[in-house]
């Protein structure tokens, strides 16, 4: 969601500030802001509403220039989304902070400032902070020791970044709930809320942990725990992915993330398959011993990933023959839960920050599950660090708000979980196994296969332009694909979209169709196909349009009103992989013809660390 970026050099840093927002500005983009240290030790501050580009062009008229700053990009919790409530904010003409996160304390807290004296500028809650830290600054003197002191009076989320006009020499983070990583350069040091945006200046990253502060120095850097104890935190390289935040050849980030999913889903794979076997290490140590316990599975995720959860069920039902029950983060973490005796308990996010999914986590650690096994693209997260074992999507950083590459290696990462659950409790045969196996390492090559087809599926997006409304059609495990296509739809191109099953049609969603009603089906050539065309004359009947992704053995074909698009022949438990291609392109093209903001759509952010 919203973007931190710091730094404490000797050079200018203004430029390196702008840059790192852009790199996370697919986080969040409401509004953006920079405040920098001047020349005279003056704190000058510039913010604009709408993207980093406003606030860019604004800084070549006001060329703000200074060895100390620190940057935001906002996504609005608290106070509508407009230059005043951007970040960073001040308190007086010398103390300034950005923040992520929401403090669910800031209405006291706003009173008993005000009470205070302190005059409020903004509608936001991340006010409070600020004007609660030039309080303790009052009472310490020193600005770290109030930083530590401020904290302890904050309810909530934050990621924090502090400069002070006083204290010159020092740029302050603390952490709790938001993630923070400092950069490490030489003579000079950086801070932001995903090391994406250093990539620029640095590849060594100190990752900060839940209740740290840290006192950065243009040559040293400091850290003290939750208890208030120094620590050292590990730092880390990165030699490779620099690239990633570049569109490269493509004309959005989304396309490009498209196609690469041949690529990332081989990465997903690699390590994981023995010869006829799923590798249940690829889980952690003590995966093997776990596994064999486990009796019912339940997922808890969000949105794409939650669609990624609904296939798993079919699988893990019909593969391993284990019990799923499949949930969405927010309603379970407020719902009464009756867990069942041996229960794994499995979360889905591409950040590992999404705040609900999170607290459901933490939630479901005190309510007797057997384990908890986070499905995860990035390693450093919060909600990898916190389950007990976990599978890393390797789909590398993903810049489009909407999720492509990160749901499909989400599939196979739920995959290799159900061969690896089935294996050891031996509920799989190992024939199918080993089938399933030799499928997973044609993959790859088959979605090459279905992305070829790029151009055919542009041609149809053209019978989408002009279009108000969509139904996505599936059954069985396709079901939740078509869920996540009109969910690509909608986020992207503000047509509006629903999916049902299809054999709910006539229950119901019937009555809207006509011939301004596109029906958009995927059909693998399984045992549900028979009923399925049943489905889709029901469709035709009323007039309603077709586009149908089928199986070339399905032997449908075009007719009018009917388009058909036959897709490479793939084994039928890995269809929902396959047939998630078609449907991203789908919406991609269509919402390039309507002009919309392909990688940043209206009102939407990437990873949703707040609830
Ligand atoms: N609550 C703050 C920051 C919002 C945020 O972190 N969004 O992701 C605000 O509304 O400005």
């Amino acid at each position: 969601m919203c973007g931190i970026v710091g730094a404490v050099a000797e050079r200018n840093i203004s430029a390196i500030l702008l840059e790192g927002l852009k790199r996370l500005e697919y986080r969040g983009y409401d509004s953006a802001g920079i405040a920098v240290l001047d020349a005279a030790g003056q704190l000058q501050r510039l913010r604009r509403s709408g993207k980093v580009a406003e606030l860019e062009s604004a800084q070549r008229t006001a060329e703000l220039t200074g060895r100390l700053g620190i940057a935001h990009t906002r996504w609005a919790t608290h106070g509508a989304p407009c230059e005043r409530n951007a970040h960073p904010h001040f308190s007086g003409d010398d103390l300034a902070v950005v923040h992520n996160g929401i403090i669910e304390n800031h209405e006291a807290l706003r009173a008993q400032l005000k009470a205070l004296g302190y005059s409020f500028a903004s509608d936001t809650d991340t006010e409070v902070i600020v004007h609660l830290l030039k309080h303790k600054l009052g009472e310490f003197g020193d600005l770290t020791v109030a930083l530590k002191s401020a904290v302890k009076e904050l309810h909530g989320a934050y990621g924090l970044a502090v400069i002070s006009a006083k204290q010159p020499d020092r740029l302050l983070a603390a952490r709790s709930g938001s993630p923070l990583v400092i950069g490490l350069g030489l003579g000079e040091n950086f801070l932001a809320s995903d090391q994406l945006a250093l990539r620029q200046v640095t590849d060594r990253f100190m990752y900060l942990e839940e209740g740290d502060i840290a006192e950065i120095r243009r040559d040293s850097v400091q850290i003290w725990d939750v208890d208030g104890q120094p620590v050292q935190r590990e730092s880390v390289q990165y030699h490779e992915g620099a690239e990633a935040a570049d569109k490269g050849e493509y004309r959005h980030f989304m396309l490009k993330e498209i196609h690469e999913q041949p690529k990332v889903v081989q990465r997903t794979l690699e390590g994981r398959l023995g010869d006829s076997q799923v590798l249940v290490q690829a889980f952690g140590p003590q995966a093997a011993e776990l596994f064999a316990k486990v009796r019912n599975v339940q997922i808890v995720a969000c949105g794409t990933s939650y669609h990624a959860g609904m296939v798993a069920r079919y699988w893990l039902e019909e593969l391993a023959g284990i019990p799923c029950q499949v949930e969405v983060a927010s309603e379970f973490r407020y719902r009464k839960v009756v867990v069942q005796p041996d229960t794994l308990f499995v979360t889905i996010s591409q950040s590992g920050e999404t705040a609900d999914t999170l607290a459901a986590l933490r939630n479901a650690k005190q309510l007797g599950y057997l384990a908890s096994l986070a499905i995860c693209n990035v390693g450093i997260s919060s909600l990898v660090r916190e389950s007990d074992l976990c599978l890393l999507t390797q789909a590398g950083p993903e810049i489009g708000v909407a999720s492509t590459k990160a749901f499909t290696t989400q599939l196979v990462g739920l995959m290799l979980l159900t061969l690896a659950l089935g294996q050891v409790r031996g509920t799989l045969a190992a024939a199918t196994e080993a089938d399933l196996v030799a499928e997973l390492r044609r993959l790859p090559t088959r979605l090459g296969e279905a992305l070829a087809m790029d151009a055919t599926v542009e041609k149809i997006a053209e019978h989408f332009a002009e279009k108000h409304h969509t139904l996505f059609l599936g059954r069985g495990a396709q079901y939740p694909v078509a869920m996540e296509g009109a969910l690509k739809l909608k986020e992207i191109s503000y047509i509006h979209a629903e999916a049902y099953p299809a054999g709910e049609l006539k229950h119901g969603p019937l009555a809207l169709v006509d011939a301004d009603m596109p029906v958009v089906t995927v059909a693998p050539n399984n045992e549900l196909l028979e009923k399925l065309k049943s489905n889709l004359q029901e469709v035709r009947a009323r007039g309603g349009e077709l586009i149908v992704f089928a199986d070339g053995a399905a032997e449908m074909e075009n007719g009018e009103g009917t388009y058909v698009v036959n897709m490479p022949h793939i084994h039928d438990a890995l269809a929902p992989i396959l047939y998630t291609l078609p449907l991203q392109l789908l919406s991609y093209y269509v919402a390039v013809l309507r002009g919309t903001d392909v990688d940043q759509p209206r009102n939407l952010a990437k990873s949703v660390t707040v609830e």
